[in-house]
């Protein structure tokens, strides 16, 4: 019998401190690394979990029935296939490219100036809980057309529905609160999407009320799925990169000179944080048919996750993979943001985020406004960093301390 305590689990309290440490022991030791608390293997090397991700005839999103269906209320895009797939992906990503992107990258400078502007004077802001969880649901807001005015109610809702998606395992009373807030956030969408099915405007929840696919409209169950799709796709990864961009670039103070005299160099330190620290960490899929991976078969029938921060760091794929450097040649930062991305931050295949042009352009324009900010910039005395979390993963807060300004941060 192998010594089994030896292994690291990844629901360890060590592995949700710092996953980073067991990703080498993982990718070497054990790349099939079957996990009985969850009945799931769980793969590591880059190939692997790029190979779970692009192969689609093996590898299938079913798990996203129970995965995530109970809470956004219907399937989401990454569960469909074939034609229905094609067309409904097509309505979403003109929600947020082209013209709308144009649009909607004023309203993230604006939402970002207005969220920001009571800590200026003060100097001192935490990333995270003032600045990136208020921001990332207003852009997902403006994305889709819905009130501002109630982002706080919006933002609580998500909190449950994320939670319920993020969690590998959830006491009952959790799974009760988690559904009653789809349920209400459900509730919330219908009377939105009634008008705009009546009196549709350019934004995203009308484009998807009043689609057509083969000559039928979507009924309110597929447009509600969707839009909670796009709301905890757009506001759940948003405050993690934000935060973890500026962490990277603070602790690497010779790139973050660099990057303040040149904004041109965002999409390369964007892209290498996504690489560094992808802020979803792991993609769930179901194995349609017997599949070896490193000589262990894992059946038919199973659930497998791709650790997408292990196969990021994989020196197989990256050289010198657990250092921050946003000059590394293996990234290539021009096809970050594509389906030829190397690192799998967005996954890959078929599924690939479907997000990804619009969270570049927004990730690069409110740091490109922060960065201004931070000629001096530190972290606030006392402040202990912690990242929370395993599927998405990001700092508990980020506290930093900055020359304080008077004048606004719009030019
Ligand atoms: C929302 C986990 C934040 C997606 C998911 C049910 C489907 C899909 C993902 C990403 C990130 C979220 N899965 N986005 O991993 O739409």
């Amino acid at each position: 019998m192998p010594n089994v305590d030896a292994r690291p689990s990844i629901l360890s309290d060590d592995f949700a401190a710092d996953p980073y440490s067991s990703f080498a022991w993982l990718r070497e030791e054990a790349p099939v690394h079957y996990e009985p608390a969850i009945d799931s293997y769980i793969l590591s090397r880059h190939q692997d979990v790029r190979r779970v991700l692009t192969d689609h005839e093996a590898f299938s999103t079913a798990t996203l029935q129970e995965r995530a269906e109970p809470v956004m209320r219907g399937p989401v895009l990454a569960q469909m296939t074939g034609a229905e797939h094609t067309a409904k992906r097509k309505i979403v990503v003109r929600g947020f490219t082209g013209q709308m992107l144009q649009q909607q990258i004023r309203a993230i400078r604006e939402d970002a100036a207005e969220i920001l502007a009571p800590f200026l004077a003060r100097g001192r802001v935490d990333l995270v809980n003032d600045f990136g969880k208020p921001f990332a649901v207003y852009a997902a807001l403006d994305i889709l057309g819905l009130d501002k005015a109630d982002w706080q109610q919006v933002a609580g809702w998500h909190g449950g529905v994320a939670e319920f998606i993020t969690s590998l395992a959830l006491t009952p009373e959790r799974r009760r609160h988690c559904l009653d807030c789809a349920e209400q956030l459900e509730a919330y969408l219908a009377p939105v999407i009634a008008q705009r099915r009546r009196e549709p405007g350019a934004d995203l929840v009308s484009q998807l009320s009043t689609a057509e696919f083969d000559g039928i409209g979507l009924t309110d169950r597929d447009v509600t799925a969707l839009v909670i799709n796009v709301l905890v796709a757009a506001a759940e990864p948003a405050d993690k990169t934000i935060a973890l961009l500026f962490k990277h670039l603070i602790d690497h103070p010779g790139q973050l000179a660099r990057v303040r005299q040149d904004p041109g160099l965002l999409p390369a330190a964007i892209a290498e944080t996504l690489r560094y620290t992808p802020p979803v960490q792991l993609i769930p899929r179901h194995v349609e048919r017997d599949a070896v991976f490193a000589g262990t078969t894992i059946p038919a029938g199973a659930t497998v996750f791709g650790l997408i921060g292990a196969a990021n760091r994989d020196p197989e794929a990256f050289a010198d993979p657990d250092t921050f450097d946003i000059d590394r040649p293996d990234l290539g930062t021009a096809r970050s943001f594509t389906a030829a991305a190397q690192h799998l931050a967005f996954g890959a295949g078929l599924h690939q985020c479907v997000g990804a042009a619009f969270a570049r352009a927004e990730i690069e324009t409110v740091a490109a406004m922060l960065l201004p900010l931070f000629d001096q910039v530190r972290y606030s005395p006392g402040f202990e960093y912690r990242e929370t979390g395993l599927y998405t993963r990001g700092p508990a807060s980020l506290c930093l301390d900055f020359t304080p300004v008077t004048e606004s941060v719009v030019p």
